[in-house]
């Protein structure tokens, strides 16, 4: 790495932390002001359930990108608590053969308190991320029930990494509780069960209603023993281009700003709540109520 290279590493890396502890009051100084970008970066959500292989896969189509002379940023959400960092750490080592390359950064970052398995302020984090130049910006996220919503809002293409053994998760597909992917991924296919799992969610999915010219979601397997992820990558590079020509891009960015401002809200409720003094909450539900929507 240059030093121009290692000095830009430096300055990203304060942003991002600047920007994950801003308050509410900060983000909304600063809202619309820094970090503008000309171009904006590719979003690719990666969810699934706790050691499903979304680190592993992110960092296999991560080295395809940087390949190709793509820039690639890395967002990991870790649900665990932040005092014992024992994930991070792992995410750190299973991306380590591609992590010295000035073209890919990654951060891992605690969930802290919000409620969706989002960090607080992960849309600031992202729009940093974005101001430097990334091609590709990869989330990763454990998907449980509402991080599904969330994860969609902020990216433009969301993969469902699940294994053989997922049953929960297909069951709770099958009940329609769960956002629908755009790719859903059966990793660790090595193992026994995955062709199965591979025809639970397609017939899950053929249950769904199918609009003409309307995305149909693909279904891929995929194992750290193969060699590549040429179908996945493929299967991305279908869905962004689909997507450039059918989504209605004002709507999302509706999505977008309705997602922002309730996260800004849910997060000064609980500025308000922690700040309270004991005598403003010994009184009546409503009154409590009244007084914390007036401090909003
Ligand atoms: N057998 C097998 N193991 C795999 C495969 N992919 C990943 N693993 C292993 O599964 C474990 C979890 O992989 P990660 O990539 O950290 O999974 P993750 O979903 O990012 O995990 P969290 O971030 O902790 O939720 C690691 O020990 C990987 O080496 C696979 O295709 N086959
Ligand atoms: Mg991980």
């Amino acid at each position: 790495m240059t030093r121009q290279e290692l000095l830009d590493r430096r300055a990203l890396a304060r942003q991002l932390s600047l920007a994950g502890r801003a308050s509410v009051a900060d983000v909304l100084s600063e809202a619309d002001s820094n970090f503008k970008t000309e171009k904006p970066a590719v979003r690719i959500g990666v969810t699934g359930p706790p050691g499903a292989g979304k680190s592993t896969l992110i960092a296999r189509l991560a080295a395809s990108r940087l390949q190709h002379g793509e820039r690639v940023g890395v967002l990991a959400i870790d649900p665990t608590s932040p005092l014992s960092q024992g994930s991070i750490l792992g995410d750190r080592i299973r991306m380590d053969e591609i992590a010295d390359d000035p073209n890919l950064y990654i951060r891992s970052m605690p969930s802290r308190h919000a409620h969706d398995g989002m960090a607080d302020n992960i849309t600031g984090m992202l729009a940093v991320l974005e101001s430097h130049n990334f091609d590709n910006i990869f989330l990763e996220t454990v998907g449980i029930g509402q991080a599904d919503y969330s994860v969609r809002t902020l990216v433009d293409t969301v993969i469902l990494v699940v294994v053989p053994e997922s049953g929960d998760t297909v069951q709770a597909m099958k009940a329609g509780v769960m956002e629908m992917a755009d790719v859903y991924v059966v990793n660790k296919a090595d193992r026994p069960g995955a062709k199965r799992t591979v025809t639970d969610i397609q017939s899950v999915l053929a249950l769904k209603e199918n609009n003409p010219g309307g995305w149909r979601p693909r279904v891929l397997q995929t194992s750290s023993e193969d060699g590549d992820v040429l179908l996945l990558d493929q299967a991305i590079t279908d869905h962004l281009n689909w997507r450039r020509d059918n989504v209605d891009l004002l709507a999302h960015r509706r999505d977008q700003a309705r997602y922002n401002v309730e996260m800004l809200l849910n997060r000064r409720v609980g500025e308000l709540l922690a700040d309270a003094e004991p005598a403003q909450l010994d009184r009546p539900i409503s009154d409590i109520y009244a007084d914390l929507v007036g401090r909003l």
